[in-house]
Parts: C-alpha cells; structure tokens; sequence
C-alpha cells in the first residue's frame, strides 16, 4: 500500500513513522509512505496556505489554491488512484471497521486540516473526512498519525508473528483479557494459579471469563454485537448488574 500526506508540518511525521513497525514495514517494502509539504505549491513569497474567512469570525481558512495543485502533482506520483482523506472534525469518527475498509485500498493520499478549517471547495477533492474522536486537537498531523499506524499495520507482512493475533481484541469485539509476565510474585501480587497450571483448556476458558467481565464492567457498549454463547450471556448480564447495582 502507498500513503502520501500532503501537511504545512511536514516535520511532525519522520520520526514517527521511522520507528518500530512503520520503520520495519517501510523498509521491507511492506508500505510506502511520502510525506509532503503544502508550501512547496504556493506562489507567494510568505507561503501563504491560509486565509481570513469570507464573512468575517474568528480564525484562518485553508486556502483551495495550493491544495489542489498538491493533490494533483502528488496525485501524478503514482499510477494508482489514491482515496483522498482529509483530516476533520466533522468527519467520520475512526473506529476498526473503517481502519480495515481504508487498509484494503491500495493507495491513500491524506490531506491534513489546520486552523479552523478548509474552504468548503477542497471537500469537493475528497472521498471522506476522518476525525479520530471528539475532543479538540490542534490540527490534523496526529489524526493523520493515527490512521497511517492504524492501516499499516494490517498491511500482510506488517507484523510480526508475535504480534498478529493482537487485532482480535477489536475483531471479535472483546476487550483483552488480564496478562502477566515473571516474576509470578511481584511485591506481593501474586499471578493467578490458573496461568501457571499447564492446564491449557482451563487457562482458556479462564481467559475468555475474564474477557467477558472486562468488557461488560468498562465498555458494556461492545456486548451488542458480540457473538456470545447462552451461558456467556448469562455470566455477562450478571456482570453488568452487578456494575449497575454498584453505581447506583
Ligand atoms: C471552534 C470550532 N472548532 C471545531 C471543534 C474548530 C477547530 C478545532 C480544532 C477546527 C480544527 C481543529 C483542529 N483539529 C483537527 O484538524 C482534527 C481533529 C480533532 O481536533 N480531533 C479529532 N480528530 C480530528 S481530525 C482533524
């Protein structure tokens, strides 16, 4: 898969997207990712990507000048018609299923807001505005972040093995169950028998309790779509009254 990301903060991105999985993944050809700077496609002497907003009010608007001649030079990079993303409050809030429906295309250009937002023309040049939750950053850099994380590492061969069954937590739609490392008594705490039995089936469906439990105490919301077993139902609406009973 190819990721360009057309930024004003070029800067922001190197040492990120160098390290750990993104580095290894870009490296072995897993992923390429090209990250740009606006300013390179302004015409003034000052680099100017923003504007006062027509109307009047408070703060800047990016100008549409630059960032179409950007997505069309960046667009030109590569023979594969990129899925045009801009970065947005306004967008759709980014959860696994829309990581996993932008991991399968083969070429992602993301567009990153600043200021208090874009002229409404450059929404016209995208396929989807992304937000990675509510509550307010300073600009898009980081959403564009997260989403280039989030993607490459489902890219086949991103991962390694170690590493590859982590996306079930999400997938099946559980929260993961409690993990422990030596020592087995640490100040005191000591990690439960179960684990250290050799007992494989018992440390599994230990595991899937505890699963269940930790959902249904801190993200009840994901039980909804869970696929559960009648005996799991009944384990985790015990669980949830127990939550509710305590709260109130
Ligand atoms: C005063 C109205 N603000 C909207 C909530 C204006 C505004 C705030 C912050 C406009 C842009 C921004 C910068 N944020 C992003 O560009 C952004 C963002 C975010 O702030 N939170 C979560 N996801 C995203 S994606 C882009």
């Amino acid at each position: 898969m190819r990721i360009d990301i057309i930024s004003v903060l070029p800067e922001m991105f190197g040492p990120v997207l160098d390290t750990s999985i993104l580095g290894r993944a870009q490296a072995s050809g897993v992923i390429e990712i090209a990250v740009h700077d606006l300013r390179d496609w302004t015409d003034d002497r000052h680099r100017t990507t923003d504007d006062y907003p027509f109307g009047g009010g408070p703060g800047m608007v990016m100008k549409p000048e630059p960032v179409y001649r950007a997505l069309d030079a960046v667009t030109a990079l590569s023979d594969a018609e990129p899925f045009v993303v801009l970065t947005s409050p306004q967008g759709r809030r980014l959860d696994q299923a829309l990581v996993r429906e932008l991991a399968a295309r083969p070429r992602l250009l993301i567009l990153c807001g600043r200021y208090e937002g874009f002229d409404e023309r450059i929404l016209a040049r995208a396929d989807l505005e992304v937000s990675i939750g509510d509550y307010v950053l300073t600009g898009g850099e980081l959403p564009a972040l997260v989403l280039t994380d989030a993607v490459s590492r489902l890219q086949p061969g991103a991962l390694g093995c170690s590493d590859s069954a982590t996306d079930e937590s999400f997938s099946e739609g559980l929260l993961e169950y409690p993990q422990y490392t030596r020592p087995a008594i640490f100040r005191g705490m000591e990690v439960p028998p179960v684990l250290v039995s050799g007992d494989h089936a018992r440390i599994a469906a230990w595991r899937r309790r505890e699963s269940l439990r930790r959902t249904a105490e801190r993200r009840p919301d994901l039980l909804v779509g869970a696929a559960l077993s009648p005996e799991e139902s009944e384990f985790v609406n015990g669980v949830v009254q127990k939550e509710n009973a305590d709260r109130d």
